[in-house]
This record gives C-alpha cells, structure tokens and sequence, in this order.
C-alpha cells in the first residue's frame, strides 16, 4: 500500500503516519466497524469521484445496522472526502472511508465505546490484476458459505463479515484459482469475495436479486443501469451453480475489481 500525504480523521487531517488507533479499539476486536471502498478517476475536468453520495449514504445505512450512530452526515463525508483527495493531490485513487467503535471499554456489547470516522486514500490498481481485467480471472465456488440475511445483515457492508470472504478467497487461491465464488446456505449464487457476480447466456444478462444475500453493490447497479440503457435484458434471479458451468460468459463487478472477466469457473 502506498502511503498518502494525509488520513481524514474525525474531523481533521492528520499525517499518514500519525493516524494511529489504541489497541483496546472495540472494532478490533469485535470487527464492530462499517466501511466502504470509492473510486477517483481522472477526468478533463480534474478527478472525479464515483457515486460518491450513493457510497456515503450506504455506509449510513450500514451504521444503522449496527446500531451505530455517525457523528458526520453524508454531506460532510462528501466535503471531507473532497479535501482529503485534493490535499493528498493524487490524479485517480481509491478511497476508504470507514467507522468503528474505538477505544473505552471491552465486552462484545458496544457501550461506552466512542465512534471513530476515518477516511484514507490512495493509489490501488485493479483489485483482481491489472492483466486480469482483460485477461479474465479463474474462479472457484468454494465450500464457505456466504452469510444468511438472518447471520448478519449482508446489506451492512461491515468489517466483521468480511472474515466470510476471506475464508472463502484463502481457500480459492490456496487451491490455484484467482477468486472465490460464495453460493447462500441453500445453493443459491450470492458474490465473489469483494465483487457482485454477472452471467451472460444467450445475450441475456442475469444477476442475483438483492435478497441472495449480496452485497448492494453500487457498479452492480451502475452496470444493470448502463447494460439497460444499451438495449440489453438485465434480470435479477436466483442462480445456481450449474448456471455458472453453462454460462455464455461471466464478469464480476466491485469499486475495486471494477468490471472482470471470469474466463473459468471450477476449471470450466
Ligand atoms: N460484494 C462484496 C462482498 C464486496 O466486498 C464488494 C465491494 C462488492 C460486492 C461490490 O460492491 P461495489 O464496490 O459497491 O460495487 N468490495 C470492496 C472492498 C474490497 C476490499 O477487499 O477491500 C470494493 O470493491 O471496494
């Protein structure tokens, strides 16, 4: 990771390195915390952030499913995410805004605990490989299941769900393949370890309904947007394994992944 001038932090920038959390921080311990993940693209007019109210107001929206209150509005997570991007002067960079219970007092309950807002930015690549964004990725279905609606809710994009995807994206690569594939507890295809999943057949386009236990992904919806507006039949259903094996063709999408081919699934 390369390091930026300056980190948000509630509030204020502070140096790269002097943004520092006490290791009593309850979201350390607890994964009690929300984040999100935005692109800067350069653009004639100077960079351009991506949806960025639609991201803020999902990191709302993922505080309020965990009973987490957010001391900065969306409006003010705008404003701060402005300042931090022209202050640290990059052309095009991501942007990770996060909260989390701080440093107070231990016990899984969250009382007493302050929330810390954070947002960092700086260069990162294609999420998946640079190469790969044309080349196409390999991936696996793998035998993590993805978190049910009634686990933790899965529209919370929250750091402690994150350890789902990281089960499932170790065992994909440990075994040879670029990316995992998550299927819900009763078969159905949910996402990929930080990408919603697309399938292609017979020119039409097909993607898991938001109840399928994925995460409301913002490029998912900008693609169904983009594809319907070219004149393609976008439809959210319940897919299968078997679909994925049948598949004319499939892409993943995510703010970091951006728009990646998968070439094979299962070696198929
Ligand atoms: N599903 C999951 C599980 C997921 O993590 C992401 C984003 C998506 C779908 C796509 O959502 P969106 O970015 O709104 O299109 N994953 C973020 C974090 C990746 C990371 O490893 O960190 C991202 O792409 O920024």
């Amino acid at each position: 990771m390369q390091a930026t001038k300056s980190i948000w932090m509630n509030g204020e920038l502070v140096d790269w390195d002097d943004a520092t959390i006490h290791v009593g921080a309850h979201g350390l311990h607890y994964g009690t915390g929300v984040f999100e993940g935005i692109r800067c693209y350069e653009t004639a007019d100077g960079p351009a952030v991506f949806r960025l109210t639609e991201h803020m107001q999902r990191l709302h929206n993922s505080a309020r499913l965990l009973y987490m209150e957010l001391p900065f509005s969306v409006e003010e997570l705008r404003t701060a995410t402005h300042e931090l991007i022209g202050h640290n002067g990059l052309p095009e960079c991501y942007v990770r805004p996060f909260a989390f219970y701080g440093f107070g007092e231990l016990g899984v309950h969250t009382k007493g605990n302050p929330v810390e807002v954070v947002i960092m930015s700086w260069p990162w690549g294609n999420y998946l490989g640079d190469d790969n964004a044309t080349k196409g990725i390999t991936a696996k279905v793998s035998s993590w299941k993805r978190i049910g609606p009634n686990t933790i809710p899965h529209v919370a994009k929250a750091t402690g769900v994150y350890l789902n995807s990281m089960l499932a994206v170790h065992e994909a690569t440990r075994a040879g393949y670029d990316e995992a594939i998550l299927l819900t507890d009763d078969g159905f295809v949910a996402d990929g370890s930080g990408e919603n999943i697309f399938v292609v057949k017979e020119g039409r386009i097909f993607t898991p309904p938001l109840s399928t236990s994925i995460l409301p992904g913002i490029t998912r919806a900008s693609v169904i947007e983009i594809a319907q507006d070219l004149g393609y039949v976008v439809e959210e259903a319940s897919l299968v394994r078997s679909d994925l094996y049948l598949a004319d063709e499939i892409f993943m999408t995510g703010t970091a992944a951006e728009v990646t081919p998968v070439r094979a699934v299962d070696d198929i």
